[in-house]
């Protein structure tokens, strides 16, 4: 199985979309796990991040391989919600990415292991103001809210939020986690979020521990 994967990550390496629609589903007809797939499309678009990084490619390549990547993540995420462990509703969590930031391959990724953990998720999507974030949590009431971010930049919304839902009052009424990748536990502490978690399956152990649901 790993001949597949790597085709897998050589072709999201090489921007090629078609490509790596064909080995993913090649992958998935020999039984092969849509996570260790997600690991392949994961390791390859970062491997072009950091290479983006040091000045070593273009944006347009950025831009390819995360148009490569998420076509292999659309043919995946459909087999994971059809893992759904539970047909009752866990709890209720609004997730979003941070407001500047349009990174969404990692929130959608968390949305859709957290959809099938068996939590009702509401995706708010990307670039999202803070005070969107506010109003979604006095209207829908979610137990949690998430704030993904991918930039230096951009953590400070996660901040921000907790900062605002504090002042108005509302922060015994939601509990926020943070995540994307420059987001750590360190940070997490220091802005009070209730949680961080570096990957999908950890951030469905987190909201499941936040909200003492197994
Ligand atoms: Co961007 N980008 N990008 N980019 N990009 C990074 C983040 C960067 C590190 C690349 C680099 O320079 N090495 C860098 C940030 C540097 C910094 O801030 N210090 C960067 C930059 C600079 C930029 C632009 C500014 C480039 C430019 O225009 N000059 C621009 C910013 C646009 C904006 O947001 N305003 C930009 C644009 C883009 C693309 C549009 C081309 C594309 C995004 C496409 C899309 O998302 N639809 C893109 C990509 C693909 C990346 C990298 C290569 C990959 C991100 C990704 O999708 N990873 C990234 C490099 C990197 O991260 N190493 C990079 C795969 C994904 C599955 O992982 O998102 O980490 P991740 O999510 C994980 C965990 O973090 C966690 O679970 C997920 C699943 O495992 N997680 C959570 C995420 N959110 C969570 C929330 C949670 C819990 C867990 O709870 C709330």
């Amino acid at each position: 199985m790993s001949g597949q994967l790597d085709k897998i990550y050589d072709a999201v390496v090489n921007c090629d979309k078609e490509a790596v629609t064909d080995f993913v589903k090649r992958a998935i007809s020999e039984n092969a796990d849509p996570l260790a797939i997600f690991d392949s499309l994961n390791a390859a678009v970062k491997s072009v991040g950091n290479k983006f990084g040091k000045g070593a490619c273009f944006i347009t390549d950025l831009v390819a391989t995360a148009e490569a990547m998420k076509a292999g993540a659309e043919i995946i995420e459909p087999l994971i919600l059809k893992q759904k462990k539970s047909i009752r509703t866990l709890g209720n969590v609004a997730m979003a990415t941070a407001e500047g930031d349009i990174h969404d391959i990692g929130k959608n990724i968390v949305v859709v292991m957290l959809t099938a953990a068996g939590f009702n998720v509401l995706d708010l999507g990307v670039d999202v103001p803070t005070e969107r974030i506010i109003e979604t949590i006095e209207k829908s009431k979610p137990q949690v809210a998430g704030v993904s971010a991918l930039l230096t930049s951009t953590v400070t919304a996660q901040e921000k939020l907790i900062g605002e839902l504090g002042r108005r009052m509302m922060r015994g009424n939601v509990k926020v986690i943070v995540g994307g990748a420059p987001v750590t536990k360190e940070w997490s502490n220091q802005i009070g979020a209730d949680g961080y978690a570096a990957d999908g399956p950890a951030a469905v152990n987190l909201v499941k521990q936040l909200l003492g649901v197994e």
